[in-house]
């Protein structure tokens, strides 16, 4: 990972929209960096808003725009480019290669949709934030976004925040026994007395990792207690509340524990519309590895399904399964 001039970097995103002025930084490339980029090396974008673009190059952030050819080509926070120099104080960094993607986390508008957008590119691992108050309904967001993890080749892991709202704990360790089952870490955060934090840091320790969740649930919060002086706007208006006080994706490093991490804009739901309902159970690993005697067994009551006594055995929970069975319904519709 390449270290990075933190200083720059944190007096760059002082004003959010500095970065509509480019020339500010345009003769901001060391001599270094500049050899580099003339033997167009990789950058990373860190920022899009509104079709600006932000890369971190050598340790320093530059705005950046497509190269000619380039144009109609989308690239999302956490892509890989090759650019090349701005030509003068007045120009900016030209984008000529988007590379590909290593990993991808994709969502649609629903499950009917099949509007498919990239919330980060190349990230090591999703962050779920759901809140310790509902449970449930975070719980049926994070089934969703775990199969979108391992279609994308993520990790992930859950953070279930607001644990300074609730008195019993008793269905937090639920959730929490449910997930880490399946292989998934689970810490509980506060981000108003500040519990869990440093558990949550030490998973991002090292890697990229991006937020994701519904609107109001805390991402921006946490971001703001994990990330050095990042200072996000956070919202006021509570859960589901109609305003998305986060608009656009950024990335932003913090370097004691050399990690990266990217806040992403709350969302109301997390389709999967592009999703063959055939490789629905592939991403949900308690169904995968049931040894049905269908090879394409979907566990819909076929003889010599493993489901059932999978389920009388507590090996696969009922709240995935009931999340499985809505969503290969959803997905069967689209074909
Ligand atoms: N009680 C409590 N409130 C919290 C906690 N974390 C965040 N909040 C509050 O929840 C509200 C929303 O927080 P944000 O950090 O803006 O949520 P977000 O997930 O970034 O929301 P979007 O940007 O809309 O996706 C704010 O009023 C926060 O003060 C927490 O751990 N406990
Ligand atoms: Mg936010
Ligand atoms: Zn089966």
């Amino acid at each position: 990972m390449p270290r990075i001039d933190v200083e720059a970097f944190e007096d760059e995103w002082e004003d959010d929209h500095s970065f509509v002025e480019p020339r500010r930084r345009s003769d901001a490339l060391s001599e270094t960096a500049k050899q580099k980029v003339a033997t167009h090396e990789i950058a990373r974008v860190v920022a899009v808003d509104r079709g600006r673009i932000m890369v971190v190059f050598d340790g320093e952030l530059l705005p950046a725009r497509f190269a000619g050819g380039m144009r109609g080509t989308k690239v999302v926070v956490g892509d890989e480019v090759r650019i090349t120099p701005p030509r003068d104080d007045n120009d900016v960094a030209r984008i000529t290669e988007l590379l590909d993607r290593r990993t991808w986390l994709t969502r649609t508008g629903d499950d009917a949709q099949d509007d498919e957008r990239v919330v980060v590119a190349n990230a090591d691992q999703v962050v779920v934030v759901l809140t310790a108050d509902h449970l449930e309904v975070g719980a049926r967001f994070a089934d969703r976004v775990l199969v979108a993890a391992s279609v994308g080749h993520l990790d992930a892991v859950l953070c279930i925040n607001k644990l300074d709202l609730i008195d019993d704990r008793g269905e937090f360790d639920e959730v929490a026994a449910r997930y880490e089952a399946l292989g998934v870490p689970v810490r509980g955060t506060s981000a108003v007395t500040g519990e869990g934090l440093d558990e949550l840091r030490m998973l991002l320790t090292g890697v990229w990792s991006a937020f994701s969740g519904h609107s109001g649930v805390g991402k921006s919060s946490l971001f703001n207690l994990l990330v050095p002086d990042a200072d996000h706007a956070v919202g006021e208006i509570g859960r589901f509340g109609g305003r998305h006080t986060t608009v656009a994706s950024k990335a932003v490093p913090i370097p004691a524990i050399d990690a990266w991490l990217v806040d992403t804009p709350g969302v109301r739901s997390f389709g999967l519309g592009t999703l063959a309902a055939e490789h629905l159970t592939r991403h949900m690993p308690e169904l995968d590895r049931l040894e049905c005697a269908l090879d394409d067994c979907v566990h819909d009551g076929e003889p010599g399904c493993a489901l059932p006594d999978a389920l009388a055995a507590g090996d696969v929970h009922p709240t995935r399964l009931e999340t499985y069975r809505r969503l290969l319904a959803a997905l069967r519709d689209n074909d």
